[in-house]
């Protein structure tokens, strides 16, 4: 930190590229905007820029900055990683360097020998951002803690995640006089009607089952799977299945509740065969599986051996629901 603080110190009258990682989320593009907003009050010279392209849910947030798309760190006196120090994640930026680095992931290739700030603790790195600034006494005006606010919201899952830490910062940024729902307001996204639609579809021709004490629920659409199966949870469901019958290919896509882990279910491994049994593949994660196959046919095949399988899981029947 000491000597994070003393480099930056050093930075004034220069021209500073502050980059972050490509399709840059919320904490990415936050930590950004607020180191950028910071260090020009100290006389730097500051841009951002990230790799690629800002991600659909930071875009409303980015909408008031200036940020450029990989640009040339050779255009640069200095070049400040910020939520990454990854190659892979910067590699579209032209002559990629990093002469200093803020970030709550693991130490990457550019955190080596340079000064840095990398606390993997930290469940945010909006919260770094905030601790360097108030080192470098910069004066944390509305529209920096309207960001960084954004940054910590959005990493800690809408603060499911917080620690005390994320608390303590947050409450520092908030004595600014910034309102809490306008933090929320600015990482809002707006809803893609067509996954809406697809929503609404799957509820409409939803079925629903009984194991135990799991409520599951199974439809078929024609598009945004996804979406609709995390529709389906929001109504109630604790594991939802839902299933894309196109033309030439059907992909189901699930989403659970925690509560599934307890019976030892994981849909990763439902779904690995499930994409054998569409004559495709599958997989995904414990709370989150998904298969596409090119046997639209086997559908309800499909459908049954998933709930078989959690029959199996919780020991008991198949109840369906009318
Ligand atoms: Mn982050």
């Amino acid at each position: 930190m000491e000597k994070l603080i003393n480099y930056l110190k050093g930075l004034e009258g220069k021209k500073v590229l502050i980059a972050t990682h490509h399709n840059a989320d919320i904490d990415a593009v936050a930590s950004s905007i607020g180191l950028s907003l910071g260090l020009e009050q100290l006389g730097i010279n500051t841009s951002v820029g990230v790799g690629e392209s800002v991600s659909r849910g930071a875009k409303k947030l980015a909408s008031n900055y200036e940020i450029l798309i990989d640009p040339d760190c050779d255009e640069f006196d200095y070049v400040i990683l910020v939520d990454t120090s990854v190659e892979e994640q910067l590699n579209t930026l032209k002559n990629l360097r990093g002469d200093a680095v803020i970030d709550h992931h693991p130490e990457g290739k550019f955190a080596k020998d340079v000064p840095s700030l990398i606390k993997t603790e930290s469940k945010s790195s909006a919260q770094l951002v905030y601790k360097v600034l108030e080192k470098l006494d910069c004066e944390i005006t509305k529209k920096m803690a309207m960001v960084l606010c954004a940054g910590i919201v959005a990493d800690t899952a809408h603060l499911r995640l917080a620690d005390a830490d994320v608390f303590k910062v947050l409450t520092e940024l908030l004595k600014t006089g910034i309102e809490f729902k306008d933090v929320l307001n600015s990482i809002q996204t707006p809803t893609d009607p067509s996954e809406t639609i697809a929503a609404m579809k799957a509820a409409n021709r939803m079925e629903g089952y009984r194991i135990g004490d799991l409520i599951i629920f199974t439809s078929k659409i024609s598009s945004h799977e996804a979406p609709a199966a995390r529709a389906l949870i929001r109504i109630g469901a604790d594991v939802a299945i839902v299933a894309a019958v196109k033309k030439k290919e059907l992909r189901i896509s699930s989403r659970a509740r925690h509560k599934i882990l307890d019976y030892g279910i994981d849909l990763s491994v439902i779904f690995k065969k499930v994409g054998e049994i569409i004559n495709g593949n599958g997989g995904g994660h414990n709370m989150a599986g998904s298969a596409n196959g090119k046997d639209m046919k086997a559908v309800d095949d499909a459908l049954t051996f998933i709930l078989k399988e959690i029959s199996e899981k919780v020991g008991k029947d198949i109840e369906k629901l009318d």
